[in-house]
């Protein structure tokens, strides 16, 4: 069986969601950021490749569907617990709504993205899982936003993107979307193209850059 190496922090913070104790998560988060106060980093370096370990420690039946449930409501939690730290006073009057494929589960990194936005001052409004293209549309229609962010995980949930895409163009014919999600780095060329006018990002290091020179210009 592969053996993954990870740095000890991570391995520390991985322990400890896998035997589910938030209190000692969420100080290890906090000793991350007293050394290097950067949330974008914690994100990557580690709830990212925590939760992905998670996930291949799950799909090799490791560990059970109760325990990623756990690792992941930990990791939310977290998220939720760091808001605070992530608002900035200097807000740039842009907003963006954030949200995932119809039938998409998956919203953790959807909702780093939201925060990544509110890191540059802009606000956000995170939608989560579960929200039908029709209620999305409305949504739109009332908050007017200039950016709207897709996240897709599961591959599966490609041809409700097409449809998704399909129908937010017809409504919204000048909003600007971008989309992210580990689904892509399955996609072949051919699917990448049928996607049409959107912006596909890997990471959140790749965002910030974009984010930064929209404001750049304002
Ligand atoms: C937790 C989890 C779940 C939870 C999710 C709960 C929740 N609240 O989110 C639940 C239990 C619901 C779940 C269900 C399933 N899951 Co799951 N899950 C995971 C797990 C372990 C962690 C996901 C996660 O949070 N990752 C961490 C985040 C931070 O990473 P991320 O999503 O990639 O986001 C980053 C980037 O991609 C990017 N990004 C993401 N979106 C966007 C959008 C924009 C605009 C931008 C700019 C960037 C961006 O930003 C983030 C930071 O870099 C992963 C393992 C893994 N490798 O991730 C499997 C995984 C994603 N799941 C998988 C599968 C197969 C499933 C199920 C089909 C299982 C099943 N048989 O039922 C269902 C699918 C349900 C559905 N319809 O969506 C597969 C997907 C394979 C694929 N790509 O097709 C994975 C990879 C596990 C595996 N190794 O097989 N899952």
């Amino acid at each position: 069986m592969e053996t993954i190496v990870l740095v000890p922090l991570v391995q520390d913070f991985l322990n400890n969601l896998l035997k589910g104790n938030r209190t000692n998560c969420s100080s290890i988060a906090r000793q991350y950021l007293e050394k290097n106060p950067s949330i974008k980093d914690l994100y990557e370096e580690v709830f990212k490749v925590s939760l992905y370990e998670v996930g291949r420690l799950w799909e090799t039946n490791q560990i059970t569907v109760a325990t990623e449930h756990l690792a992941t409501a930990i990791t939310e939690g977290i998220l939720n617990e760091l808001f605070e730290q992530i608002i900035t006073k200097n807000k740039v009057n842009k907003k963006v709504v954030v949200a995932c494929v119809q039938n998409e589960q998956h919203q953790v990194g959807i909702k780093m993205v939201a925060d990544v936005f509110e890191m540059k001052g802009w606000e956000s409004f995170f939608l989560g899982t579960g929200i039908p293209t029709s209620e999305l549309v409305k949504f739109i229609h009332e908050t007017k936003p200039d950016i709207l962010a897709i996240s897709l995980s599961v591959y599966f949930n490609f041809a409700n993107l097409l449809k998704m895409l399909e129908q937010l163009r017809n409504e919204f014919p000048a909003l600007q979307i971008i989309i992210g999600g580990q689904a892509f780095s399955r996609a072949s060329e051919e699917s990448l193209s049928r996607l049409g006018n959107v912006v596909l990002f890997s990471d959140l290091y790749l965002l910030e850059k974009y984010i930064e020179t929209i404001n750049a210009n304002l």
